[in-house]
């Protein structure tokens, strides 16, 4: 029994922004556990080209799809491009985004438009339209990436919280709508992880560095590889009855009120 409930043989994940980062690790788990990836990206040709080599090097079965996550009409256009070319999407995971660090007084109503747009609003697009097929299958898992600023607020990234804190509510609401098909819809908050992403506020001797290693229990920047296992749980028939969860995966960030410097 337990060999089969975490098994993605047989389903096909479409994993949103994988040619790097924390959904290039999801996605690598998700295909070691069976599943046949199909990974969008956004920016270049090549650089999809480039990951599908990476998965392919990997020994897994991956497709690549080149669309903007954010219009709506080349969604529809790729959803029904994969349902023929490779099959019914079983699993979702949607987690394109970007970021922007800029304090609130000084950003521009575009630059926040912009990240609500990728963050929040593309979510609602793609589910929108691979839940179509989910629902007539009377079966279907649906992921959405969240972050600690879906719980908390950070100087500079008042336009990503408010997106991951919408994101929450949007997955809760998924959740409430299509559970009755046999789809469940949850999250996954990525604690603070060694990133591309992260890069600028990582490097030795910023002081965000120290801040971020000292507020998490654990001690140490998420290997993006920590996600797997959450990943999977929520893919799989082993998280049939959850729905609406978010899963914090970040070290124990958000159990702890933090401690002083000087207290080990
Ligand atoms: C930041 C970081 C965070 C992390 C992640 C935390 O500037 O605070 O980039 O946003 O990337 O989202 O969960």
């Amino acid at each position: 029994m337990s060999t089969t409930l975490f098994n993605l043989t047989g389903k096909t994940a479409l994993i949103t922004g994988a040619t790097h980062g924390l959904g290039m690790a999801m996605a690598m788990g998700l295909g070691n556990a069976g599943a046949t990836l199909v990974i969008n990206g956004a920016s270049s040709q090549e650089k999809l080209d480039n990951a599908v080599a990476q998965y392919k090097s990997a020994g897994l079965n991956a497709h690549g799809y080149l669309f903007d996550v954010t219009d709506e009409a080349q969604v529809m256009d790729n959803i029904a491009k994969i349902e023929s070319e490779v099959g019914h999407i079983d699993i979702l995971v949607n987690n394109a985004g970007i970021i922007k660090r800029v304090p609130l007084e000084e950003m521009e109503v575009s630059e926040f438009e912009q990240v609500i747009k990728v963050d929040l609003v593309s979510p609602f697009i793609v589910s929108k339209h691979v839940v179509k097929g989910m629902i007539a299958r009377k079966a279907g898992k649906i992921i959405n990436i969240c972050s600690m600023m879906t719980e908390l607020g950070r100087n500079t990234v008042g336009a990503y919280a408010s997106a991951k804190g919408g994101l929450k509510m949007l997955t809760k609401n998924m959740a409430t709508e299509w559970a009755k098909h046999n789809i469940q819809t949850n999250g996954i908050g990525p604690g603070y992880f060694a990133t591309e992403q992260t890069k600028p506020i990582r490097v030795d001797g910023h002081p965000f560095n120290d801040f971020i290693v000292g507020r998490t229990p654990a001690g140490r920047w998420g290997d993006p590889d920590d996600l797997q296992g959450a990943a999977i749980f929520l893919a799989s028939d082993a998280s049939r009855f959850v729905n609406g969860q978010i899963i914090y995966v970040d070290g124990g960030i958000l159990a702890t009120i933090g401690k002083p410097a000087n207290e080990s």
